[in-house]
């Protein structure tokens, strides 16, 4: 069994993440909590139409709301219609446009804990070339993507066996 999702894996860490939408990590390592500058972490990124957020955080003190643009700046935790609390949560990105994801656990919000990204419209030319031997940017991008679909293969796996 063990060997079967590391092929899997494997397939879409190396075959599959180069010609698919991206995955994103929110945080990267750091994941969803206090003390990580979001804004920093988009910064140099273009996410598009088609690619995933993964928001990972310990449930018991962080959880996802999407607010709009207004909310988003006074940190207006009241509409909980797009409350997210699992602690693993996969956003894809199905429209073009401002997207704004605050915590809305006490006063995390104003020391943080928000993000705003601006999806582009899938279109034109892919968006992450393959990577090409010795551009570190792309292979850097690359490897993060392979990541991201080693564990959402490894996330389908737990799911199966659960
Ligand atoms: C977060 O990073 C952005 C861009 O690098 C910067 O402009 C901003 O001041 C930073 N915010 C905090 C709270 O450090
Ligand atoms: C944003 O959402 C709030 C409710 O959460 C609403 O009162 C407000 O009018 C909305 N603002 C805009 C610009 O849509
Ligand atoms: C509350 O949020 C939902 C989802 O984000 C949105 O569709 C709805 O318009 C908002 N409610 C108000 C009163 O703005
Ligand atoms: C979002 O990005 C697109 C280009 O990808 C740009 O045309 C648009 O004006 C941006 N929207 C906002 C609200 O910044
Ligand atoms: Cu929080």
């Amino acid at each position: 069994m063990a060997s079967k999702a590391f092929l899997i894996a494997v397939f879409f860490a190396t075959v599959a993440a180069p010609t698919m939408a991206a995955y994103y990590m929110v945080g990267e390592n750091d994941g969803w909590k206090l003390g990580v500058n979001y804004t920093q972490w988009a910064a140099d990124k273009t996410f598009y139409v088609g690619d995933t957020l993964m928001f990972m955080y310990d449930k018991a003190s962080h959880n996802v709301l999407k607010v709009n643009g207004s909310d988003f700046q006074k940190c207006l935790t009241s509409n909980t219609t797009g409350l997210l609390s699992s602690g693993n949560d996969v956003i894809t990105l199905a429209k073009p446009g401002k997207k704004w994801y605050i915590c809305a656990v006490e006063d995390h919000c104003t020391k943080g804990m928000k993000l705003v990204i601006n999806v582009s419209e899938a279109a034109a030319a892919s968006p992450l070339p393959p990577p090409k031997p010795g551009s570190s940017g792309a292979s850097k991008i690359s490897t993060f993507k392979s990541f991201g679909w080693m564990l959402a293969a490894l996330t389908v796996f737990k799911i199966i066996l659960a």
